[in-house]
C-alpha cells in the first residue's frame, strides 16, 4: 500500500488558518465591522459568549506564527484576508493600514521561503455590506472582485496563486439556512441564491486575478456521500445531499451548469439568481487547482420528514473527533477517486486546503497524529491511482476561534493559551515537520524513507 512518505516529488506541505480565527484586532488600523462582529456580539450565538475580538492575537504576533512555520519547514501558509480590513465599509476607498498588515505577512512569509497562498473570502463579510443584502443581494459578488482586485494589485507581485472563496456550501447552509453561523439567517431553501452569488463573485474575480496573471483555485468542504442501505429510497436521498454539499458547486464550477435541483424544489435558476450569461461568467476563467477542505464522509438516509429530502445518518463502528465528526480516512480516497471520474478531464489538479481535528488531548496529541498520518496515506493511495494531488495544508497551525463553538474546539499544531497567549507547539508539530523533512529526503535521493524516519 502507498504511504505518505509516497506522495509525489514537489508535493507542497502547508498549513492552514483564517482571518478571523486568529487575528483579532477587530477595531485596530481601521478595520470594520464583519458580520462575525455583530454575530458575536448577540446573545446565544456561539459557545460561552466567545468572540473572536482577539482570538490568537495574530495581527500583533504573527512574527512568532512565522517562526512557527518555519520550525516546521512549511513550503506554504495558506491564510485568509479580512474583506474589512481591507475595505471597511465592503465597498469604497481602500484602507492603507489594513492592506499594509497583509504586505508584512507577506514579506515576512517569503522572507522565510514560504509562499503565502491567500483566500479572499473566510466568511468574514463587511456587515456593511449585509446592511444591504449580504449575499442575497447580487451587488455584494460585484464588490468582491472589486475587493479582489485592490488586494491582488497590492499583493499579485509577490503571491502567485490566490484562493477565492473559502466553503461555499458551509456559508450558505450555516450561515443563510440554518442560522448557526454569522449573519445567522434560518431561510433553510430559500438560501440557495447564497450558492449563486458566492459563484458568481468568484467567477469575477477571477478573472480580474487572471488578467494580472495570477494563478485562480477555490477551496470548498466536500464529503463522500454514502447510502444508508442499498434500498431505492437511501440512495435517492443520498443522491440528493450529494446533490446539495457538492455538486451544486462543483457542476457549474466545472461543467458549466447546476446539477438537477428539483428534489430543492427548484430549477437551475436558484429562485431567480441565476441570470443569462451568470455560468459563463463563473467559468471564464479555467481554474488553476480545486481546493479540498476534506474532514468526514456522510452517511445519507430516506427523508423522515417532508421538508428535506434526505436524513442524517450515524457511520457505524468508527472513532470521533472532539467535535464528533467521524474519523474515516478511506473517506478521501474515495472522494478524490469520485472527483476524478466524475469530471474526468475537466478536474484541474487538487490542493488538499484543509484537513485535520480537533481533540482534548494534551502535548501528546497522539489522536491528532494518528488522524493526519492515515489522512495522508489514504491521499497517497489516491494519488497512487493517477488523482493529480498537489498539495496538503493542515487545518491548523494553531488553536483558535472555532466559529460558534468558540475557543473549545482546538485544531492547532500548537496548543495556544486564551489568556497568555503563549504558543506550545504539541507532539504533532514535531511529527509533521519530521514527516515534511523525510518527504523531502525522499524525493530528493528517490530513495526509500528508512523505518527511523519513518
Ligand atoms: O475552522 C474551520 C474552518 O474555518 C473551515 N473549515 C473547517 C474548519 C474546522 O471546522
Amino acid at each position: 500500500m502507498p504511504d505518505r512518505y509516497d506522495l509525489p516529488a514537489g508535493f507542497r506541505w502547508g498549513v492552514a488558518t483564517a482571518a478571523y480565527q486568529i487575528e483579532g484586532a477587530v477595531d485596530e488600523d481601521g478595520r470594520g465591522p464583519s458580520i462575525w462582529d455583530t454575530f458575536t456580539a448577540r446573545p446565544g450565538t456561539v459557545r460561552d459568549g466567545h468572540t473572536g475580538a482577539v482570538a490568537c492575537d495574530h495581527y500583533h504576533r504573527y512574527p512568532e506564527d512565522i517562526e512557527l512555520m518555519r520550525g516546521l519547514g512549511l513550503d506554504g501558509y495558506r491564510f485568509s484576508i479580512a474583506w474589512p480590513r481591507i475595505r471597511p465599509t465592503g465597498a469604497g476607498p481602500a484602507n492603507p493600514a489594513g492592506l499594509a498588515f497583509y504586505d508584512r505577512l507577506v514579506d515576512d512569509l517569503l522572507a522565510v521561503g514560504i509562499t503565502p497562498l491567500p483566500t479572499l473570502f473566510h466568511w468574514d463579510l463587511p456587515q456593511a455590506l449585509e446592511d444591504r443584502g449580504g449575499w442575497l443581494n447580487r451587488d455584494t459578488a460585484y464588490h468582491f472582485a472589486e475587493y479582489a482586485a485592490i488586494v491582488a494589485d497590492r499583493l499579485g507581485d509577490r503571491v502567485p496563486a490566490w484562493i477565492t472563496l473559502n466553503e461555499p456550501f458551509v456559508h450558505m447552509v450555516y450561515g443563510h439556512a440554518l442560522g448557526i453561523h454569522a449573519p445567522g439567517h434560518a431561510l433553510m431553501l430559500d438560501a440557495l441564491p447564497v450558492a449563486h452569488h458566492q459563484l458568481l463573485a468568484h467567477g469575477l474575480a477571477a478573472s480580474l486575478l487572471h488578467e494580472r496573471g495570477l494563478d485562480v483555485l477555490i477551496s470548498n468542504n466536500l464529503t463522500p456521500v454514502e447510502p444508508a442501505s442499498p434500498s431505492p429510497a437511501d440512495l435517492a436521498a443520498a443522491e440528493a445531499y450529494d446533490t446539495l454539499h457538492n455538486r451544486l458547486f462543483t457542476d457549474p464550477l466545472l461543467l458549466g451548469r447546476y446539477p438537477d435541483l428539483t428534489a430543492f424544489g427548484t430549477g437551475p435558476d436558484l429562485h431567480g439568481a441565476v441570470r443569462p450569461g451568470d455560468l459563463d461568467l463563473i467559468t471564464a476563467t479555467p481554474l488553476t487547482g480545486l481546493g479540498v477542505n476534506y474532514y468526514n464522509p456522510t452517511r445519507i438516509a430516506a427523508p423522515t420528514d417532508p421538508s428535506l429530502p434526505f436524513t442524517f445518518a450515524e457511520i457505524p463502528d468508527v472513532p470521533h473527533t472532539a467535535f464528533g465528526w467521524p474519523v474515516v480516512p478511506d473517506g478521501l480516497t474515495h472522494l478524490l477517486l469520485h472527483l476524478r471520474d466524475t469530471y474526468g478531464k475537466a478536474l484541474p489538479p487538487l490542493t488538499i486546503t484543509e484537513n485535520g481535528c480537533s481533540t482534548t488531548e494534551g502535548p501528546d496529541d497522539t489522536f491528532r497524529i494518528s488522524y493526519l498520518s492515515t489522512h495522508l496515506d489514504a491521499l497517497a493511495t489516491a494519488a497512487a491511482e493517477g488523482v493529480d494531488v498537489r498539495g496538503y495544508y493542515t487545518w491548523s497551525l494553531i488553536d483558535n476561534f472555532e466559529w460558534a463553538e468558540g475557543y473549545h474546539q482546538r485544531f492547532g499544531l500548537v496548543h495556544v493559551d486564551f489568556v497568555t497567549q503563549a504558543r506550545t507547539p504539541r507532539a504533532s508539530y514535531a511529527w509533521y515537520r519530521d514527516l515534511i523533512a523525510a518527504h523531502r529526503v525522499r524525493c530528493a535521493t528517490g530513495g526509500s524513507v528508512t523505518s527511523g524516519d519513518r
